[in-house]
């Protein structure tokens, strides 16, 4: 996809799609024939993607054309790399999708079909996941002879807990939309098609919210969770009271005590 096509300022593979909705933008993996397999250039365009996000964008939801939002890794790659070439692979992914976590916006990822292997992984990636009824979750590594490879060793134990991964590895294990949602790999689950609706809904509010709260909900929040205690009081001290000192804070504080702001309601 051109530059000019997508509205953003760089070209995209093929495998991707690019569009803006005022301040947001929705990046679709668009590879449907290969049920939206991620190949180099697939993960070489995330990565462009979001460190190119231009700064009027102020949340983005990414979401799979066709039938599956992710089948994983293109495995027609597999069968021809050695060790080190292996290795960067993988730290290609790395870096990719900590251009997601550790971006510039929150992501909301919507979820449907097939969401396995590197698809559950760049799903782990993004900070809400809205998950549609015929979403389902496995990690076919395990069969496959191979290893996950794109940080799902990393954040799926965060998500869902070593031993939840450790099943769905050596057993093969397949979790629901419903599953998945108990067991909080999906914050939100919508009827089909329903949810790039919902994704959009979440990103919308995302995008209103204060930068420094999403910077400091995005970025620091995990990094206290990981840190010890003594360190995470600190940490939390102090992005706390730089976010009070912004600007924006100060006006959203201001128009809640005149009454000017909308108040905490129950869903
Ligand atoms: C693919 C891939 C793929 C589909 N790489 N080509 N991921 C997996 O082990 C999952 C593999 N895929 C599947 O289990 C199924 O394709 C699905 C359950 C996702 C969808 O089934 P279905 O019946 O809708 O489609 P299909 O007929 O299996 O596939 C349609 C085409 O997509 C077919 O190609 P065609 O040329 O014969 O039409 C498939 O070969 C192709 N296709 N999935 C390549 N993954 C950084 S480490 C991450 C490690 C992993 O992600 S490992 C897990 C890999």
């Amino acid at each position: 996809m051109s530059a000019a096509e997508s509205g953003f300022d760089i070209e995209l593979p093929r495998s991707l799609k690019a569009e803006r909705r005022d301040d947001i933008a929705i990046l679709s993996l668009n590879r449907p024939e290969k049920r939206n397999a991620i190949d180099d250039p697939t993960v070489a365009g995330i990565e462009a993607f979001f460190a190119t996000l231009p700064d009027a964008i102020k949340a983005v939801v990414l979401t799979g054309e066709g039938e599956h939002f992710c089948s994983g890794l293109d495995l027609n790659e597999l069968t021809t790399r050695d060790v080190p070439q292996a290795i960067a692979h993988s730290r290609s992914w790395h870096r990719a999708f900590e251009r997601i976590e550790f971006g510039k916006v929150p992501v909301v990822a919507v979820l449907h079909g097939a969401v396995v292997g590197g698809g559950l992984e760049i799903a782990a990636a993004c900070h809400i996941r809205v998950a549609e009824r015929s979403a389902y979750y496995a990690l076919p590594e395990g069969s496959r002879g191979i290893f996950v490879g794109g940080g799902g060793a990393v954040r799926l134990p965060r998500l869902i807990g070593t031993a939840r991964m450790m099943d769905m590895m050596l057993t093969g294990r397949t979790y629901d939309a419903e599953e998945g949602q108990a067991i909080g790999i999906s914050h939100y689950l919508v009827e089909q098609g329903a949810g790039v609706r919902k994704g959009l809904e979440l990103a919308k509010r995302i995008a209103g919210n204060a930068p420094m709260t999403n910077f400091a909900v995005t970025h620091v929040l995990p990094r206290i969770a990981q840190s010890d205690p003594a360190s995470g009081y600190l940490t939390e001290a102090l992005i706390s009271a730089i976010a009070q000192d912004d600007d924006e804070a100060k006006a959203r504080l201001k128009a809640f005590l005149e009454k000017r702001a909308p108040k905490t309601v129950r869903n």
